[in-house]
């Protein structure tokens, strides 16, 4: 992208550093499409930083006649600081991924402007009126596209990236082509996989509420073997091309649009893992729902709303994931030959159901751990964080927990998305018992 726009009148190669307000404005100045998209001159644009993830500075850049944001990579994990170096490589695979899942779900993903790999920068589209969705499900908000959108987007940039849809060749250069995001990797396996199930030193609970059952997760070889498992599964499955962080705060919408943004810890994974990350914020979003009640019942609508959109998920998601499958299998997955005539057809058929029945069950797992790990490990949820009275939000907490140990430990009795939300909703009102 960089050189393309070089020849075109674009900036020479630049420094990696750190692009503040002047520095930014006169960098975009150069970029002649950018410029112009902004307007006016460049002394007339604002700049605001206003990146509130773990990782990166995102800016708002805005001229006379629009906006941009600019989200550049910083060579640290912005939550901690400069004692933990990360690659900034990780905007070169955010680029890739936002290109691959633009070319295999229209209309889902911000529009890239520009990308300068040496400063590890992405321009893209401002996504307006868009607020992050964790934040307008914080608020109550329902989204009734979401759904139809968001399962779009997973069963179109999953199944298609795989190898029922693309060559066995092809699938190879594409895991070829994010291997070197191992760094991201690396901290989905220890937050996520590893760090929530020891004394890790960057972890954190709401004490002394959770102390009690942090020991408790941090003594249950059960768990851990349920854990390791999945580890197992996150780093050797290549089964597609994963956002591979996709919460509600990767997710930007309004009523009639989503659209998924910052999959910088894209790799070929398990499949599981990205749908296990949505319906796990979801269950996230409906648990902590009786933490923002002013008044007992008043969300009662908003929950709901929740536990249907979990449900419709599912069914939803693998029914078009099945529908591309019997209208798009390209790859070199399921020979045809080998399910010839009427009878093949069935049998495939019913491996299709045995296909998604697996993946039922991992995505089931993985939500559990994504849950685990925002209230035991480092990485917390505003879902959770924004709970101002903290008996409160140890309660939601712990609510959350019990589900999710239950949804890694025992996943056969989740057979349906029908008995993940029975449970979720069976918790709404428990009571733990904090002792004392
Ligand atoms: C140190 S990074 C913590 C978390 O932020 C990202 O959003 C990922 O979820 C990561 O695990
Ligand atoms: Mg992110």
């Amino acid at each position: 992208m960089t050189s393309q726009l070089r020849q075109s009148g674009g900036p020479a190669q630049h420094e990696y550093r750190i692009l503040r307000d002047a520095d930014l404005r006169g960098y975009l100045a150069e970029l002649r499409a950018v410029a112009t998209q902004l307007g006016g001159p460049p002394e007339d644009w604002s700049v605001s930083e206003v990146g509130d993830g773990n990782l990166n500075l995102v800016f708002i850049v805005r001229g006379t006649k629009g906006g941009i944001a600019v989200k550049q990579a910083l060579p640290y994990v912005r939550l901690v600081g400069e004692s933990w170096p990360l690659p900034l490589s990780r905007s070169h695979y955010e680029y890739l991924a936002l290109v691959h899942q633009a070319a295999l779900a229209p209309g889902l993903v911000p529009a890239v402007l520009h990308h300068d790999e040496a400063l590890a920068l992405i321009a893209m589209e401002l996504l307006e009126p868009h607020i992050i969705m964790r934040k307008g499900l914080i608020s109550g908000v329902c989204y009734p596209r979401f759904v139809d959108h968001i399962t779009t987007f997973l069963a179109r940039t999953l199944f298609l990236s795989s190898d029922l849809a693309v060559p066995a060749a092809q699938k190879k250069e594409g895991i070829a082509a994010f291997a070197g995001n191992h760094a991201l990797c690396k901290i989905t396996e220890d937050l996520i996989f590893t760090e929530p199930y020891f004394q890790a030193a960057q972890n954190r609970w709401t004490s002394p509420w959770l102390d009690a059952t942090a020991i408790a997760f941090r003594e249950d070889f059960d768990l851990h073997v349920a854990i390791s498992r999945l580890k197992l599964k996150f780093m050797a499955r290549p089964e597609a091309l994963i956002h591979g962080d996709l919460h509600t705060g990767s997710i930007m919408a309004t009523e009639d649009e989503t659209k998924v943004i910052d999959p910088e810890f894209a790799f070929y994974g398990p499949m599981g893992f990205d749908l296990g990350a949505v319906i796990g914020n979801l269950i996230m979003s409906y648990l902590a729902s009786a933490g923002h009640e002013h008044s007992a019942g008043e969300r009662r609508s908003f929950e709901q709303w929740v536990l249907d959109a979990i449900e419709n998920l599912w069914a939803e998601f693998s029914r078009k994931f099945v529908e591309l499958w019997r209208g798009e299998a390209k790859g070199d997955a399921y020979p045809k030959t080998l399910f010839a005539g009427q009878a093949g057809a069935a049998r495939l058929e019913a491996e299709r159901q045995a296909y998604m029945d697996r993946l039922f069950r991992d995505t089931v797992e993985f939500s559990a751990a994504k849950i685990i790990r925002r209230i035991l490990g480092l990485a917390h949820n505003i879902d959770f964080e924004w709970i101002e009275d903290p008996r409160l939000r140890a309660t939601c907490e712990a609510r959350s927990l019990r589900l999710a140990r239950a949804m890694m430990l025992q996943t056969r009795e989740f057979r349906t998305i029908g008995a993940v939300t029975i449970a979720a909703r069976a918790l709404r009102d428990w009571q733990p018992d904090f002792g004392g």
